[in-house]
C-alpha cells in the first residue's frame, strides 16, 4: 500500500471502528489523523477542566470572541475560570482575558453563555456553577461579566440554596416575554433531606443587578429525586413566544453527595406566564436499565420547518451514547426518533450537541467521551435524520494525552468553510489540562448552504 492509501484506509478504519493507535499499529500515521490542539490551559495548575463554550461580540466591534468556562487549581481546591479567546488570521487562538475566582471558598463553572442583555450591542458573559467548601454544602452561583478594555470584569453575582446545597447546571438565554430583552434561564438541583429537587430559575439583568423573575422546583415522577442538566430556549409551537425546555434525570439518591441511581431521562417544556413557570409537557425516556440526559437543543433537524427537541446522554446499564428527538404537538411531546449506540461502538455519553444547517441539510453534531475509564477518548459524531431514523454519517476520535474528554462542541468560520472544535480536558501524566481541539479536517461539514450555530442566545 502506498502511504496515502494507508492513511485513507486508517482514517476510514478510525471513523468506522474508532480503532486505537496500538490496534492500528502505526502511531506516525495516526498522529496525522488526530485532532490538533488549538489551545491549552492549566500548565501552571494540578487540574484544569473546561466544561462549556459560547461565542459572541464581546467588544461591540463586530468581531466574535470565544468564551470558555470551567475551573483550574486542584480537584478539592477549584478556582472558577472564565477565559476569552480570539482567533487570528493565521487561525491561532489567543487568550484575550481571564477571570479567576481565587481564594476561599472553592468554586467552579459548569455553563457559560454570551448575549447582549442590555441592548448596547455588546454581549455580556453569563456563567453558572457552584461555590462552597465542598460539593456537599455548595451554593449555586450565577455571575455576569463584561469585557472592558481587555479585562473581564464581574458586574454582578448571586448565589443561593434552598436546602443543604444547590448546584447550577444548565443555562440558556432568550426573550421569554417578548419585551425585546433576553432573560437568563438557569437549571440545576439541590439537596433537601434525603431527596434532590431539580430547580429552574428565570433571571433578568436590570440596572446592573440580577433579578429573579420566576422559579420552579420539582422532584421525580415515581422517583424521589430529579435533576436538570441542560436547558434550551426556543419557540416550540410557532406562536412567536419562546418556550423553555429542560432535560435531566430522575431517580433515587445513592447517598447525599453522590449521583442518582435507577435513573430515567426526562424532558420538560415550560412557559413563563408573568412570574410563574408553567409546565406544558413532560416526557420520560428510559432506554435499557438507565437513561441520563444532558445535552439539549431546539432546532428543525428534518427540514419540515417545525422545530424538534434533540436531547443526548447515555443509556443502558453499561452507558452508551444515545439521542432522543421529540416534537411538541397539540400540547404534548411525541417521540420522532431515538438512537442508542450499538454495543460495537463501546461505552460513551453525549455531553453536548449542536445542530448545524449545512448545504446537505441539518446535521446533529455530538461530542463526549468514549470507552471506559481510564482510557476515555474524545469523540465527535455527525447524524442526519432520514425517514424517521437517526443515521450516523461520520465519526472521529481524539487520542490527545492519556485520556481525552470532550465536553462542549462549537463551529467557527475557517478558511475552507466551517470548522468543528471541542472544549474539554485531557489527562497528561498526573496533570489534567484544559484543551481546545480542532476536529477539521477529520470531519467535514458541507458548508455551501449557509450556516448558523444553534446555541444559547443564538436563533437557529
Ligand atoms: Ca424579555
Ligand atoms: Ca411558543
Ligand atoms: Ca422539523
Amino acid at each position: 500500500m502506498t502511504w496515502n492509501v494507508r492513511l485513507c484506509a486508517l482514517a476510514l478504519l478510525m471513523s468506522v471502528l474508532g480503532a486505537r493507535a496500538e490496534d492500528a499499529g502505526d502511531v506516525a500515521a495516526l498522529s496525522q489523523q488526530n485532532t490538533k490542539v488549538g489551545m491549552e490551559a492549566g500548565r501552571d495548575a494540578e487540574e484544569t477542566r473546561l466544561y462549556s463554550s459560547a461565542a459572541a461580540d464581546l467588544r461591540g466591534d463586530g468581531t466574535t470572541l470565544l468564551v470558555v468556562g470551567g475551573y483550574t487549581g486542584a480537584k478539592d481546591k477549584r478556582i472558577a475560570d472564565v477565559s476569552i479567546y480570539s482567533r487570528g488570521q493565521d487561525s491561532s487562538w489567543k487568550l484575550e482575558a481571564r477571570a479567576l475566582r481565587a481564594g476561599e471558598p472553592q468554586s467552579t463553572i459548569r455553563n457559560v453563555a454570551a448575549a447582549d442583555l442590555d441592548g448596547d450591542k455588546t454581549a455580556e458573559v453569563i456563567a453558572l456553577g457552584w461555590i462552597g467548601g465542598s460539593f456537599a454544602d455548595s451554593e449555586a452561583q450565577l455571575s455576569i461579566y463584561r469585557l472592558d478594555k481587555g479585562t473581564l470584569i464581574e458586574k454582578a453575582s448571586v448565589q443561593w440554596k434552598t436546602g443543604a446545597n444547590a448546584h447550577g447546571y444548565g443555562l440558556a438565554v432568550g426573550d421569554l416575554d417578548r419585551d425585546g430583552r433576553p432573560e437568563i434561564v438557569s437549571g440545576g438541583f439541590g439537596l433537601n433531606g434525603d431527596e434532590e429537587a431539580a430547580e429552574l430559575r428565570v433571571w433578568r439583568w436590570r440596572d446592573q443587578k440580577l433579578v429573579l423573575a420566576a422559579e420552579a422546583h420539582f422532584g421525580g415522577q415515581g422517583f424521589k429525586s430529579a435533576r436538570i442538566n441542560a436547558i434550551a430556549v426556543g419557540d416550540l409551537d410557532g406562536d412567536g413566544r419562546a418556550e423553555i425546555v429542560t432535560s435531566g434525570r430522575e431517580g433515587e439518591l445513592k447517598n447525599p453527595a453522590k449521583a442518582l441511581k435507577k435513573e430515567r431521562g426526562e424532558v420538560t417544556a415550560w412557559v413563563l406566564k408573568g412570574n410563574q413557570l408553567v409546565v406544558r409537557a413532560r416526557q420520560p425516556w428510559l432506554q435499557g436499565e438507565m437513561t441520563r440526559l444532558r445535552a439539549l437543543r431546539i432546532a428543525d433537524i428534518d427540514g419540515d420547518s417545525k422545530p424538534e427537541v434533540v436531547a443526548g446522554g447515555k443509556c443502558e446499564s453499561e452507558g452508551r451514547a444515545c439521542l432522543l428527538v421529540l416534537q411538541f404537538k397539540n400540547g404534548k411531546f411525541e417521540t420522532k426518533a431515538t438512537r442508542t449506540a450499538p454495543i460495537e461502538e463501546g461505552p460513551g455519553e453525549i455531553k453536548d450537541l449542536i445542530v448545524v444547517n449545512t448545504g446537505a441539510g441539518p446535521r446533529v453534531v455530538t461530542t463526549g467521551p468514549k470507552d471506559a475509564k481510564p482510557d476515555r477518548r474524545g469523540v465527535v459524531q455527525l447524524f442526519r435524520i432520514e425517514r424517521g431514523q437517526l443515521v450516523l454519517e461520520d465519526s472521529a476520535v481524539s487520542v490527545q494525552g492519556d485520556e481525552t474528554r470532550a465536553r462542549s462542541i462549537f463551529v467557527w468560520p475557517g478558511k475552507g468553510g466551517l470548522e468543528l472544535f471541542t472544549i474539554g480536558h485531557t489527562l497528561s501524566g498526573r496533570q489534567m489540562l484544559g484543551q481546545l481541539l480542532e476536529w477539521s479536517p477529520l470531519l467535514k461539514l458541507e458548508t455551501s448552504g449557509g450556516l448558523k450555530k444553534n446555541a444559547g442566545g443564538v436563533r437557529f
